[in-house]
């Protein structure tokens, strides 16, 4: 039988955002409410698609006993699921254990909260072959085993999915919580298992068993950027499996990186940047945004940049613009990584080492004879098998080894100049 259901995880309900400061009343409200915008976006979206059933890989709320509006919003949610004749399946994970208070609600007849000991639970208890889901909660915060061993044997001949909040083969940037490998995953021969804790979403493995990460709803900080949601997952009748990404974020992280070459003047780099988050605006489909710039390059308006106070200039003028606006798009703030422009027609006047090493390079590009030499001479390099794999193949041919001399002077004159010049 055909089956579907929405996988989600990591919802950290009332969790605040980090790295904005001081923003518009209005964006403060908006990224207040944000994991919870986010949250009845993920409810929406199950009715919408006349799911089946919902599954909540842990971690609902941010802390074991923080906020009472997380817990009567979500609960709120799982009613509106009830009155639509949705299941839910909810496990938790560690940062909401069940020695937590916020996982002792009071849930609707729809719902099932996975305890201690893993178990297996038919997604309608109606139909015997039909699918079942197993899964466990985390009794406390500290489970640093794997919880695998508890999970019951997949029953044959029914669709089985694996509800859990683990870390599989030790991602890194995470904690080790309930660590297991994919390999264990694989042997329970289960069809789908449907993971939380990894907040970037990932098909860890897309055959039988799948092994899903969908990544948190709402990025919370700079490093959760790009779109965020959940797994609209279709079963078919011949028990195929296919996940479909669909993003509920209310509001988007996003990293402008913007260079300045050929920026003459701070009302160029301004109508630069401007028009960057223009199109980024368009590219998030009527969402909001917190962004931020790291500007980078060289070019005339480094000393400008580099001058107190010019930034937080930009910073105003842009939320002035942008900041306001429905949706919006908030600067959080720019990172400096410029430099001072060169000026190759005067290094190559010196009389200096940078002189001399650019002479050099200008010969090369003139001259057939030394562009020939210096191909044998990286002749050895391109044809050794340990070096092979970090080229694309053969030796480039003239042209463009004068490309990779270009290259390579842009890099040595960085390193020369900024290191004598202190810029
Ligand atoms: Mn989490």
């Amino acid at each position: 039988m055909s089956f579907r259901f929405v996988h989600a995880a990591d919802f950290h309900l009332d969790s605040p955002f980090t790295g904005v400061r001081e923003t518009e009343p209005q964006v403060a409200e908006i990224l207040r409410r944000a994991t919870f915008t986010a949250y009845q976006r993920v409810i929406a979206l199950c009715i919408e698609r006349g799911v089946d059933a919902l599954l909540v890989a842990g971690d609902i709320f941010d802390g074991a006993d923080r906020s009472l509006a997380a817990q009567i919003q979500f609960v709120r949610g799982l009613e509106r699921l009830n009155d639509a004749g949705i299941r839910a399946f909810i496990c938790h994970g560690n940062h909401d254990p069940l020695d937590g208070w916020g996982a002792r609600l009071k849930m609707p007849s729809n719902v099932h909260q996975f305890g201690e000991s893993a178990e297996a639970v038919p997604v309608d208890p109606r139909v015997p072959s039909g699918p079942v889901v197993c899964g466990i909660s985390y009794p406390t915060r500290e489970m640093r085993s794997s919880l695998l061993p508890g999970f019951p044997a997949r029953e044959p001949g029914r669709v089985t999915i694996g509800l859990l909040h683990a870390n599989v083969g030790a991602s890194t940037g995470h904690e080790a919580y309930a660590p297991c490998s994919l390999e264990d995953l694989v042997a329970t021969g289960y069809d789908y298992w449907a993971l939380g804790h990894v907040h970037t979403r990932a098909i860890v493995r897309d055959q039988a068993p799948l092994v899903v990460y969908p990544g948190n709803t709402q990025g919370r900080h700079p490093n959760e950027r790009g779109p965020r949601g959940v797994y609209v997952v279709d079963v078919d009748d011949h028990g195929a499996i296919s996940p479909e990404f669909v993003a509920v974020d209310a509001v988007r992280w996003e990293q402008l990186d913007v260079q300045i070459d050929g920026i003459e003047d701070d009302s160029a780099l301004f109508s630069r940047l401007d028009g960057r988050v223009e199109d980024l605006l368009h590219q998030t489909d009527e969402r909001h945004l917190v962004y931020r710039i790291s500007l980078r390059g060289r070019g005339p308006v480094h000393g400008s940049i580099a001058r107190p106070g010019t930034l937080d200039g930009l910073v105003g003028q842009l939320n002035e613009v942008w900041g306001t606006r429905h949706p919006f798009a908030f600067c959080g703030g720019i990172l400096d990584q410029t430099r001072f422009e060169l000026d190759r027609d005067a290094l190559r006047q010196g009389t200096d080492f940078i002189g001399d090493f650019l002479a050099l390079t200008d010969e090369v590009s003139r001259d057939e004879g030394l562009a020939a030499a210096l191909q044998q001479e990286l002749a050895p390099l391109y044809d050794s098998t340990r070096a092979r794999k970090y080229f694309d193949g053969s030796l480039p041919p003239t042209d463009d080894l004068r490309a990779l001399v270009a290259a390579a002077e842009d890099i040595a004159l960085a390193l020369l100049v900024d290191d004598e010049v202190g810029g």
